[in-house]
């Protein structure tokens, strides 16, 4: 009998620990809460689209303002309607799989029925995002738009409930054998964490070939093992912004052997919080389930029945808004392969964004072009040469956030590379 005590007792604390894998640690609670707060009030920014990674981010907190949901709910419904209506195609260069995704999640976890023909046609233009998609892979090697968004629309199907083409899931396999997921020699962890995510949730369908799901299980586990060499020594999978997704990966996978892991990584995750590194709502959204022990998969079960409207929840400014200082510093601005480097004097706490907007405006021999995107302003062109400019800091350290979020130190030199 006492054996079997000791039996039980073992396999509930099993249980428990694989549940609480990604735990966050006590006395958070205030601090959870604020945040909370803060992604709330990234839906009153009316001067973008509303964007549907911040109101899954919302959607899957445990925490809601069933009111402020609604009404951005109400925005992204007419973004989704547009899109049902639209002719099925992809402009050249401008595919919306990702997009697309984040609508049908972002759907999914409102708990409102939208009207069937809509919703069907929004699976239609997924279906055919992914097939393109897929020919693109298998004629130039590389999805249209990129692998991260790729596997989004894999896992938006997936979470609703519906069989994504095996030869879709098979490309995607095929991608992380052959370590598709980077941009040169970096891995790029949250594509592989956005992968891992999407074939976990795939996983679970019963009607694939053997030989697809025995290929399926060996990419999970070489997502895993990629995601746990690149902890960093402060406890980063990645860096501070793909840890989110590679900790919702590490939940959703649920290995004990992980705990540690997922430990060190949620203490690096808490400390970016406290230290005000997470006011990009996309970022904060993507945070979000990590805080309730969730992940992407979830939205395959939202509890509808139990959003409970906490009318405490209200939206909080970020901790720590953006002043901009008295005192004035100088920055460098060095435009690679162009022969532009010059001297810039701006307020302390200025943006980088800020800075090429001064050099503009001082500089006729300086311009730059930016495109909105769900993660704010992308810089598409400097002094009218379109392509990919990465953003970097002396000496040769590619910078972590973008234009309007990155605020130089006095004395830094930016260096903008095609
Ligand atoms: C793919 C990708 C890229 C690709 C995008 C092009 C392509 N081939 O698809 C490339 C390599 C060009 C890229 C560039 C950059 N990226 Co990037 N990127 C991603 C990734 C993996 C997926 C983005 C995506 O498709 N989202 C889904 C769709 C639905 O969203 P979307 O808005 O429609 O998609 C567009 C934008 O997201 C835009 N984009 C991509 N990265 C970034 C970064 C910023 C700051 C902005 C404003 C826009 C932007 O490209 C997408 C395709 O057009 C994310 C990972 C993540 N966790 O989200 C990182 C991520 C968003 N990128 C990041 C960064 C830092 C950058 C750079 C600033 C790096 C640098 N030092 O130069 C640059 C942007 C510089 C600039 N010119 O303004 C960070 C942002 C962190 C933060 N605090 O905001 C992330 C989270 C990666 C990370 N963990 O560091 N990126």
């Amino acid at each position: 009998m006492a054996l079997n005590w000791q039996v039980l007792i073992i396999s509930v604390q099993a249980f428990i620990v694989s549940v609480k894998l990604c735990e966050i640690p006590e006395g958070k609670i205030d601090l959870i809460k604020s945040f909370n707060g803060e992604l709330l009030s990234a839906t009153f920014d009316y001067s973008n689209d509303a964007n549907p990674s911040v109101y899954i981010g919302l959607r899957l907190s445990k925490s809601h303002n069933l009111n402020k949901e609604e009404e951005y709910f109400q925005r992204l419904k007419t973004a989704m309607e547009a899109i049902s209506a639209s002719r099925l195609g992809i402009k050249e260069g401008d595919p919306k799989t990702g997009l697309l995704a984040l609508q049908l999640m972002a759907q999914k976890v409102s708990c409102e029925n939208i009207e069937t023909p809509i919703r069907n046609r929004l699976f239609t233009h997924m279906k055919y995002h992914l097939h393109k998609e897929k020919e693109n892979i298998a004629l130039n090697g590389k999805p249209l738009s990129n692998y991260f968004q790729y596997s989004l629309g894999i896992l938006a199907m997936c979470v609703n409930g519906k069989i994504v083409d095996r030869h879709v899931v098979h490309k995607l396999v095929l991608a992380e054998e052959q370590n598709k997921f980077g941009y040169g020699e970096t891995i790029s962890i949250d594509t592989e964490a956005m992968a891992g995510i999407a074939l976990l949730c795939v996983k679970r369908v019963n009607n694939y070939p053997r030989e697809l799901v025995m290929h399926i299980k060996n990419s999970v586990k070489s997502i895993k093992d990629k995601i746990v060499t690149s902890q960093n020594t402060e406890g980063e999978l990645g860096n501070l912004y793909s840890t989110p997704l590679a900790v919702q990966f590490l939940s959703a996978l649920g290995g004990r052997k992980d705990k540690d892991t997922c430990s060190k990584a949620i203490k690096a995750l808490i400390k970016g919080v406290e230290k005000g590194k997470f006011s990009n709502p996309a970022m904060m959204s993507q945070l979000m389930p990590v805080l309730f022990q969730k992940s992407y998969l979830d939205v395959a079960n939202v509890d509808c029945e139990s959003s409970i409207n906490n009318p405490l929840l209200i939206p909080v400014s970020p901790t720590d808004d953006i002043v901009l200082g008295n005192e004035f510093i100088h920055v460098r601005l060095m435009v690679e392969g162009q022969n532009f480097n010059e001297l810039i004097k701006v307020p302390s706490r200025s943006s980088l964004l800020d800075i090429l907007k001064t050099a503009q405006d001082q500089n006729s021999k300086f311009s730059f072009e930016t495109k909105n995107t769900l993660y704010g302003p992308l810089l598409t062109a400097v002094n009218k040469v379109a392509g990919y400019w990465q953003l970097l800091k002396e000496p040769n350290i590619s910078l972590i956030e973008g234009i309007a979020d990155y605020r130089p130190e006095d004395g830094e030199t930016i260096i903008l590379r095609l």
